[in-house]
């Protein structure tokens, strides 16, 4: 393909990108040449590399247009003027990568595969969106590393359920932002999303709603039956999208709250019987799994086989939100099984409360015997679970820190400002229905997860920091979009710089050349939070 228009410049790269990398030092070289002529080599026999290195040609041909093709070798010589991915245990941190450029070449170097499709990301955002026969790609030594070895997104496909194809756009643009790990939101009380081969209903009957409120819990209700799933064969087909591109997929199978579509499906596992209606509100249900029951356990075991089969994530969400007790407080078995294991109300914590402990220190057991560990939500810190459990602070950023000086690890998503679903200013007169609340883009830049007055020996208790993109308002896919771009970007730097890296003036200088890359994959993106300041102060 040949461009009519003579370029007046050769476009050059600007490897100043979100997130910024740790260092870019000049070297002493011309620039290097990328043309069409380049190859990407990578090791022969190395799978993994093969597949990133179709991937950077991919990236490549999407930006500028240039069409590169790829190599297997293992001969030094073959790196002169070509771009090389090279696995190197000297570069520092599992996941961070090296690279330099000189007018004889670039090599990409990791510790690992996953580094170097790291330092992919970091020379894809450098590319000038142009089609051009030749890139200038000026001559330096990059390196970088993540801060944290959690990076998070979250998304729930419940409260609105979305396809194949938008959580795999979700995940490619995770990727572009460096990001690691989506926390998948799967059951909820208005929607139940996985195929389960053992309970059938759950996702034929517990996956539709008769209906959806309009507004805010307002008492009109659309009447639209609304819902759908995911088979077990596409959940695999995304899992592996994501493995691909470095992203672990954890499932967050909500529990013993949030569960009124497995109770519509299968009403003997409330305590009431039912019947029970798949939720068309938003908010919290006074019904919830009845523990009193071995039969509930032997469910939620046998849901759970099924999903470790599916999710090779060692994380397994367990939810534990939002539970209210009144069900539990009148279930004649519920309180048999507080008399029959003995558990007392301790402190603040009710007897009931310290049922849930029992119940999640049982799934939390099961799940160990089979290599998986829990993540559930901060309630957990009020029902007596013990430090094996990975706390997720939602309600604060208190109860992590809390948490942290507990002994258990944690991963920070305070709801101000790492809730996605909330606004990106205070004048949200004209932006699309959103939850409520509010977080800039300044917020979100600014938030740092790990409490100063923390000790040092409780620090590495902090396993990352997550957003979180609830749907209850958010019923299409330039909507998500909208909701968290450009947040991410602000996301990505908690993320991979130390708090003394950090600058957002100068973060909000490189973030144009990010939203061009938006702009040139066609995502929807708020471009109000580009130029508007003090969004956080109601204005008319
Ligand atoms: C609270 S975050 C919830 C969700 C809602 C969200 C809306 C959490 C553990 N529970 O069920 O969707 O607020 O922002």
């Amino acid at each position: 393909m040949f461009s009519v228009v003579a370029l007046a410049q050769t476009p050059r790269a600007d490897y100043r990108v979100v997130p910024l990398p740790d260092e870019i030092n000049g070297i002493k070289s011309a620039d290097f040449r990328l043309t069409e002529q380049c190859l990407i080599n990578y090791p022969t026999g190395n799978r993994e590399m093969e597949r990133n290195a179709s991937m950077l040609s991919q990236y490549i041909e999407e930006l500028t247009g240039l069409h590169l093709s790829t190599r297997p070798t293992l001969n030094a010589k073959d790196r002169i003027g070509n771009i090389s991915l090279l696995i190197d245990p000297k570069v520092d941190n599992d996941e961070g990568y090296s690279i330099l450029i000189t007018t004889k070449g670039i090599e990409i170097s990791g510790q690992s595969p996953a580094g170097v499709f790291f330092g992919m990301q970091m020379l894809r955002k450098s590319l000038p969106i142009a089609t051009a026969k030749e890139i200038l790609m000026p001559a330096a030594q990059i390196k970088s590393s993540p801060r944290f070895g959690y990076r998070g997104m979250h998304l729930d496909c419940v409260r609105h359920f979305f396809s194949v194809e938008t959580v795999k756009r979700y995940i490619d643009i995770m990727a572009l932002h460096g990001m690691n790990r989506l926390h998948w939101h799967l059951t909820d009380d208005q929607g139940w999303r996985v195929e389960i081969k053992k309970y059938p209903r759950l996702a034929e009957v517990g996956g539709w709603r008769n209906g959806t409120t309009l507004g805010h819990n307002s008492p009109v209700n659309d009447g639209i039956r609304y819902g759908g799933y995911y088979t077990q064969d596409q959940i695999r087909d995304i899992v592996s999208y994501a493995a691909d591109r470095y992203i672990t997929i954890i499932p967050e199978i909500d529990m013993p709250g949030h569960m009124v579509a497995a109770l519509t499906a299968y009403p003997e596992l409330g305590c009431t019987g039912g019947p029970y209606e798949v939720w068309g509100m938003w908010g919290v249900h006074d019904d919830i799994l009845c523990v009193g029951k071995d039969h509930t356990l032997e469910f939620v075991k046998d849901v759970l086989n099924e999903v470790m089969q599916l999710f090779p994530s060692e994380y397994i969400h367990i939810g534990g939100d939002e539970s209210p007790r009144v069900r539990w407080q009148e279930c004649p078995l519920c309180q048999q099984r507080i008399r029959d294991e003995g558990i007392r109300a301790e402190g603040k914590q009710s007897a009931e409360a310290r049922l849930q402990g029992w119940f999640t220190t049982q799934i939390k057991h099961y799940l160990a015997q089979h290599g998986k560990r829990i993540i559930g939500w901060d309630e957990l810190l009020g029902c007596a679970v013990d430090t094996t459990a990975t706390i997720m602070s939602w309600t604060g950023a208190e109860p992590g820190a809390r948490g942290a000086m507990l002994g258990h690890d944690v991963i920070m998503t305070p709801n101000t400002p790492m809730y996605f679903d909330h606004y990106q200013t205070k004048s949200y007169w004209n932006e699309p229905t959103a939850f409520g609340g509010c977080a800039t883009l300044k917020m979100v830049y600014d938030f740092e997860p790990v409490a100063s007055n923390l000790p040092a020996d409780k620090r590495r208790h902090i396993l990352g920091v997550q957003a979180n993109l609830w749907t209850e308002y958010i019923t299409c896919e330039p909507q998500i979009q909208y909701q968290v771009l450009p947040r991410m970007a602000a996301l990505a730097e908690l993320q991979w710089l130390q708090p003394e890296e950090k600058d957002y003036n100068d973060f909000k200088a490189r973030l144009p050349r990010l939203v061009e890359m938006y702009k040139h994959y066609n995502w929807t993106y708020r471009a109000k939070s580009l130029v508007t300041e003090n969004e956080d102060k109601a204005e008319n």
